[in-house]
Formats: C-alpha cells, sequence, structure tokens
C-alpha cells in the first residue's frame, strides 16, 4: 500500500519537508508538491536542500526537464525554468530514509538564484543571472574541494555547486594565534588519516593550546602533541576518546601536531585554539570560535 502527501503551495516563500521529518519516512511514500509563484510573470522558484541523506528519491520536474535527485547528486538549489515547480517524492520499497527539509523562494526569471559561500570560504561575484561566473577561495589552512568556479546556465542551474573549504592535514601555522581543527570538522574526520600541522611563533614565546572539542576514536585514533618541531620531539600529550584535554602549554616557540586514524570508525574531531605568549604567568582571554558559520574563524595574520 502505498502512502500519499505533499499539497499546493504559494510563494513567495516557505519549507517543505518529507513525511514525518526528521523521523525516517514510510517505504512506499508518494508525494507531490505543486508550488506557484505569486507574480507569474516576474519570477521562477529556487528550491534549497537543507537536509538530504543518503537513499533519498526525489523527482523535481519542471516545464521544459526534469531531474532526479538522489542522496549522493543533491545539488545545493535547483531553479524552476517557469513560474510553478513540481516535486515528486517516491520513496523506495526497502530503503528508507530520514527524508528531506527544503526552502523554497521566489526569485527573479533567468537567474540561477543563490548558491551561498562556503563555510570558512569567500566568493568573488554577486551577480546569479545568466552567463555570471562566481570564483571561490578558501581561508589560509583550508583545501578547497570541488568546482573553483561555476557559471549560471541558461537553464536556470549553476554549473555546480559550490565548493567545500576543508582543513589541510598539513599547515605549518606562523600567526601568533589561530585554530587547528581535524579535517571535515565538525563532520567526522576520514580512516587512514596521517596529518601533522607546525606551530611556529615568535623565537621567545611559548605556544599555547586550548581544547574546544575534541571527539575522535577511543584508542585506535589519537592526536599527539609535541613540544618541537620534529617527530622524535619530547611528546607533551596524547589525546584520544572523547575526554576534553586540560589545555597544554610548550616550552618553545615550535609545536607540532600529529593527528593519526586507522582504517575504520571516526568522530567528529576536534577544534584547537592556540595563542603565543612571552613570559610565563599570562591571563588570556581565548578567542571564541563561531561554529557551523561562514566567515571568519579568527585565524589571524
Ligand atoms: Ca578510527
Amino acid at each position: 500500500s502505498s502512502r500519499t502527501c505533499g499539497s499546493n503551495l504559494r510563494g513567495p516563500s516557505g519549507i517543505i519537508t518529507s513525511p514525518n521529518y526528521p523521523v525516517q519516512y514510510e517505504n512506499n511514500a508518494h508525494c507531490v508538491w505543486v508550488i506557484t509563484t505569486t507574480d507569474p510573470e516576474k519570477v521562477s522558484f529556487f528550491l534549497e536542500m537543507m537536509s538530504v541523506p543518503c537513499g533519498l528519491g526525489i523527482r523535481v520536474t519542471f516545464s521544459i526537464f526534469f531531474l532526479i535527485l538522489t542522496g549522493s547528486s543533491v545539488p545545493d538549489l535547483v531553479v524552476s525554468m517557469s513560474n510553478q515547480m513540481w516535486l515528486h517524492l517516491q520513496s523506495d520499497e526497502t530503503i528508507g530514509s530520514l527524508g528531506f527539509k527544503a526552502l523554497y523562494q521566489e526569485i527573479e526569471k533567468g537567474s540561477c538564484g543563490d548558491p551561498g559561500i562556503p563555510v570558512y570560504g569567500k566568493r568573488r561575484g554577486t551577480s546569479f543571472l545568466h552567463g555570471d561566473t562566481l570564483t571561490f577561495e578558501c581561508q589560509s589552512a583550508f583545501e578547497l574541494v570541488g568546482e573553483r568556479t561555476i557559471t549560471c546556465q541558461q537553464n536556470n542551474q549553476w554549473s555546480g555547486n559550490k565548493p567545500n573549504c576543508v582543513f589541510s592535514c598539513f599547515f605549518n601555522f606562523t600567526a601568533p594565534s589561530g585554530v587547528v581543527l581535524s579535517p571535515n570538522y565538525p563532520e567526522e574526520y576520514g580512516n587512514n588519516m596521517n596529518c601533522v600541522w607546525l606551530i611556529i611563533t615568535e623565537t621567545e614565546s611559548r605556544i599555547h593550546l586550548i581544547f574546544n572539542d575534541f571527539d575522535v576514536e577511543p584508542q585506535f585514533d589519537y592526536l599527539t602533541v609535541k613540544d618541537d618541531g620534529m617527530a622524535d620531539s619530547t611528546v607533551l600529550g596524547t589525546f584520544s576518546g572523547d575526554d576534553m584535554p586540560s589545555q597544554l602549554a610548550s616550552n618553545g616557540h615550535v609545536a607540532r601536531l600529529e593527528f593519526q586514524s586507522d582504517h575504520s570508525t571516526t568522530g567528529r574531531g576536534f577544534n584547537i585554539t592556540y595563542t603565543s605568549t612571552f613570559g610565563i604567568a599570562v591571563c588570556l582571554s581565548w578567542p571564541m570560535l563561531p561554529l557551523g558559520k561562514s566567515g571568519r574563524v579568527g585565524l589571524v595574520g
């Protein structure tokens, strides 16, 4: 037996969720949403997927073409070519899913919509019309994964998703303060990682590490902090599991952080703030890191 759901919706904006979201929706769910703009002449729709776990089968039907979205190939946003957008959710008989939550909004005709800015990244280009190009780059210590440049195509779709900025597995920090993240933080880090970060501050200064978050697989994945830049330097601490380590200070102006993960099971990783100070008894107010927001992470210099 199949379940029906969905509705007729109107602009200018709103939110659509699959049945029971965020609880798993039932097998054989069948939903149709029809969204119609308030102004038939001037606007089209964009649909921004906010949460799309794997295993989702959703069809977005436009007047001229249709697109099938599945968990692994979901664009950041989908723009209709007319003043109406049809969404058809047909779930598999066997594979359940947490479903989806999508935002829809009316936009100008001839636009691909605003794809956003990557977290820890920036964007050049502020216009989203046909033929316009956006170029992305990541902040220092982050690597760009995906397309550096995307173009708004005649079919109202961007030529690709906006890229991600992923914390680099190897980096030498030379600013007096900054943030060290596990790659992909706050999403899970990968298996078989072998990362090395060096923090090199001014001669005569010391490096202080404060842990803002720590969650790695106990015993098999671990972070080692060493008191100098070499692989065989004195170990200040080795950390594993999800107990938050207390703060650490180096004896010199160089610290080496090594992170290793084995072949299975990962975690959220870690978020560490470092600062450098001169002298011994120093009281600092630690810089806070805004999480999950685009823009600055507090990397100074
Ligand atoms: Ca592991």
